[in-house]
Order: structure tokens, then C-alpha cells, then sequence
């Protein structure tokens, strides 16, 4: 096989003074944390759109990158040096898993039974590739966004012939994913939304876009996927309103629907923040509700109100995101660097740079995570800042034993209640700093 990242060696953990840029300083895959190796709490995946298609192109230019990896764009060679360029990429950086589009596989053909056929041909070959490799599949998703059919959503479209065509895609997407045995199937509802109320019927396109998943789980089942399905929650972009707006949106949503049971969620650091909350928060809000699977990577610029998909390397967000992780007792999927390079950064090192960076962060976040969760400050006053609820009044609260009417003698007794605490902010943002730079 001709190497395609020529002069990039096997990325190796050096540690942190090194200064070799194709070299790990904080990912050290089988250091112990907490009891297990740090790969098992960061099963990294490579996003195939993002690293083996897009080239940087944007509303005002085109391509500044060479993805063509040695073949003719547009054909099934290309496919194929994309799936080469892919296993080179990932077990050089020791990465072991990928997720992908039914579309970034292959090009996608004007009629849909020999798009399938593309389909087939290339997963064989993805599937040749994985023998002998510890890669696998973490999620597979089908593009219901990208062809002008899907103007008007998937599910949510007003043409019930788009609809039927988005069950296909789906159907196919599932066959792939079981196929290549992943671990789970995403709903990114990239037009599951409107521009204007004026001509949409939300309610009958929310039940459209329930019953598109009650099928999709129907017949995921059937044949044999067991693993979770996802939804990826985004307030807006590419439509004005996005259905799937943050976390517990889509949470509510899939228990009106009766989806909970199969489905959890995707929460992409990025979709969080234009949502107006932190990364955290999504996450915090997912892990309350055992809904916490998968992850997208990447962090936003929030000078910026779109979708940037930068790779992170904000080590603060990293940490919170990872303490959620850690609390909730990890994920069912894993960590997905849904995250492009910047378009002047347009050579195939600095493909690698970018994994190094986005690794090297989660690995940090990691480990100040579990610094944090040992120190115990932090946890011990959030503890202690509820401890009025453990004994009394609080108890009969929390257990139910009491009536409104009890509630309102006993502060009828207390005349004024004595202020609730200081919330300690301050000293909390200072531990954690401390915990971050020492
Ligand atoms: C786009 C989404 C997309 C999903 C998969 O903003 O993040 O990449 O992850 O369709
Ligand atoms: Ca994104
Ligand atoms: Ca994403």
C-alpha cells in the first residue's frame, strides 16, 4: 500500500516539555486514570467529512486543500484513497474509531440504487481495511441536508416523497453502520426546522420527524443494531429554528415521542454554545437524565454566531466537559472530533497537528477532571450546600412527607429564614484555576 502522509512517522507520546509538533504531550494512551487507561475514557474518532473531504472551502472561496489523496475526485478510486488516507491517518495517530455520512463514503449518484451500489462496494472495502485493526465504527449518519430535496427538512419536509427518500437514506445508513459494527446511529436534524411560521405546521412536523425515528428504530432492531440511537441538538444553522434545539429540548421531545428508551444524545461542544449555554451545560443536562452518549469534539469562536467546528484547545472547557464525563461514569459512544482545520491550514500535516491538539486537550481535560474529582472541593461544597435538605423540614421535603400547609406553619414559625448560604463562586473559579496550573 503507497503511503499518502509521507515523512509523518507513527505519532509517540513524548511527554510534556517536548517540542517535536508531530509528537503527543499529554495523550499517553495506556496511562491509568482513575483505574483505567486513558483510551478507554477517550475512545477518539476521526469525523470522515470533515478530515478526508472538505478542502476549506467557504461562501467566499474554494477548496485551499488537497484532498484528492492521488485520484480523480468524484470517482470510486477517490473513495477508495479516501478510506486509505483514512486507516493511515488514524493508526499513525492511534485513533480507533471514525464516523461518517453515507455521502462522504462515495460520491452520491442522481439515482439512489446506484448510490447504494457505491455504498456497498466501499463499506467491503472499509470492512477489508478494518481486518487486523482495532478500528471500528463509532456512529454512522445519513446526509439529509446537504441534496436541495432535503430544502424543507427530512422527516420535516412537506413532500412525503422527500420523506420516503430520507427512509431510505436511513435505511441504507443503518445497513452501513451494522455492517461496520458501530456503536451508534445519529440524527443530526440538519433541516429539521423552519425559516418562518408562516408557512409551517410545526405540530405535524415534529409528529413526521417522530414517526421517521420510530421507523428508523423499528427496522434498526430488526436487524440486529443494538446499539444507541443519538440525536445531535442545534438551535439554528443551517435553518433559522432548529427543532433539536439544545439538550433538553430533544430530550423533552423524545419522551412526548416515546423515543427515550432508544435514544440518547450527540452533544457537540459547538451546537451548546450557539445555543447560548456552555458546553457543560448540554452535557450536565444529558448526564441528569441518563442521556448522556456521545460527544462531537470541537469548540466554537464565540466572537462568531455560526458553526465554526474548530478543533479545541480551550483545556477549561475540556476539563468541565470531562468532569461531567467522569460523574456521569463515561459514554456509551465516544468522542468524535467533528472539527475542520482552518482554511489556511491546508497541507496534510497539519491534519495531524490538528488530532494532536484535539487529543493532547481531552487528555489534559482528563486528567485536571480527575484532579478535581480526588481534591474534592469542589464536589464536598456543592454537597454540603444542600445539607439543609438531609434532617427536618428538608427531609420530609425530599421524601414527600409533608403538605404546603406544614410548610407555611413551619416559616410561619421562623419569622424570617436565615439567608441560604454564600454561593462561593469566587473561591470555586480560584480551585479550579489551582487545579488547572499546578
Ligand atoms: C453539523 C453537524 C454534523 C453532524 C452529523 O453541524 O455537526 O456534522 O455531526 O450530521
Ligand atoms: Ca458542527
Ligand atoms: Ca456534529
Amino acid at each position: 500500500m503507497k503511503e499518502i502522509f509521507k515523512n509523518i512517522p507513527v505519532i509517540p507520546y513524548e511527554g510534556a516539555q517536548s517540542k517535536n509538533p508531530l509528537a503527543f504531550k499529554f495523550y499517553d494512551a495506556d496511562r491509568i486514570v482513575l483505574g483505567k487507561p486513558m483510551k478507554e475514557h477517550l475512545p477518539f474518532a476521526m469525523a470522515w467529512w470533515h478530515n478526508l473531504c472538505a478542502g476549506g472551502t467557504d461562501m467566499f472561496g474554494r477548496d485551499t486543500a488537497d484532498k484528492s489523496f492521488g485520484a480523480e475526485k468524484g470517482t470510486m478510486a477517490h473513495a477508495k484513497a479516501k478510506v486509505d488516507a483514512g486507516f493511515e491517518f488514524m493508526k499513525k495517530l492511534g485513533v480507533k474509531y471514525f464516523c461518517f455520512h453515507d455521502v462522504d463514503l462515495v460520491p452520491e449518484a442522481d439515482d439512489i440504487k446506484e448510490t447504494n451500489r457505491r455504498l456497498d462496494e466501499i463499506s467491503d472495502y472499509i470492512l477489508e481495511k478494518m481486518k487486523g485493526t482495532d478500528i471500528k465504527c463509532l456512529w454512522g449518519t445519513a446526509n439529509m441536508f446537504g441534496n436541495p430535496r432535503f430544502m424543507n427538512g427530512a422527516g420535516s419536509s412537506n413532500s412525503a416523497d422527500v420523506f420516503c427518500f430520507a427512509a431510505a437514506q436511513i435505511k441504507k445508513a443503518l445497513d452501513l453502520t451494522v455492517k461496520l459494527g458501530g456503536r451508534g446511529y445519529v440524527f443530526w436534524g440538519g433541516r429539521e426546522g423552519y425559516e418562518t411560521l408562516l408557512n409551517t405546521d410545526v405540530k405535524f412536523e415534529q409528529e413526521n420527524i417522530a414517526k421517521l425515528m420510530h421507523l428508523a428504530v423499528e427496522y434498526g432492531r430488526s436487524i440486529g443494531f443494538t446499539g444507541d440511537f443519538y440525536i445531535e441538538p442545534k438551535p439554528k444553522e443551517p435553518m433559522k429554528h432548529q427543532y433539536d434545539f439544545d439538550a433538553a429540548t430533544a430530550i423533552g421531545f423524545l419522551r412526548q415521542y416515546g423515543l427515550d428508551k432508544d435514544f440518547k444524545m450527540n452533544i457537540e461542544a459547538n451546537h451548546a454554545t450557539l445555543a447560548g449555554h456552555t458546553f457543560q451545560h448540554d452535557l450536565r443536562i444529558s448526564a441528569i437524565n441518563g442521556m448522556l452518549g456521545s460527544i462531537d469534539a470541537n469548540q466554537g469562536d464565540l466572537l462568531l454566531g455560526w458553526d465554526t467546528d474548530e478543533f479545541p484547545f480551550n483545556v477549561y472547557e475540556a476539563t468541565m466537559c470531562m468532569y461531567e464525563v467522569l460523574k456521569a461514569g463515561g459514554l456509551t459512544g465516544g468522542f468524535n472530533f467533528d472539527a475542520k482545520t482552518r482554511r489556511p491550514s491546508y497541507t496534510l500535516e497539519d491534519m495531524f497537528h490538528a488530532y494532536i491538539l484535539g487529543m493532547d486537550t481531552f487528555a489534559l481535560g482528563l486528567l485536571k477532571a480527575a484532579a478535581l474529582i480526588e481534591d474534592g472541593r469542589v464536589d464536598q461544597f456543592v454537597a454540603d450546600r444542600y445539607a439543609s435538605y438531609r434532617t427536618g423540614i428538608g427531609a420530609k421535603i425530599r421524601s414527600g412527607e409533608t403538605t404546603l400547609q406544614e410548610l407555611a406553619e413551619y416559616a410561619a414559625s421562623l419569622g424570617a429564614p436565615a439567608l441560604p448560604g454564600s454561593g462561593r463562586q469566587e473561591y470555586l473559579e480560584s480551585v479550579v484555576n489551582q487545579i488547572l496550573f499546578s
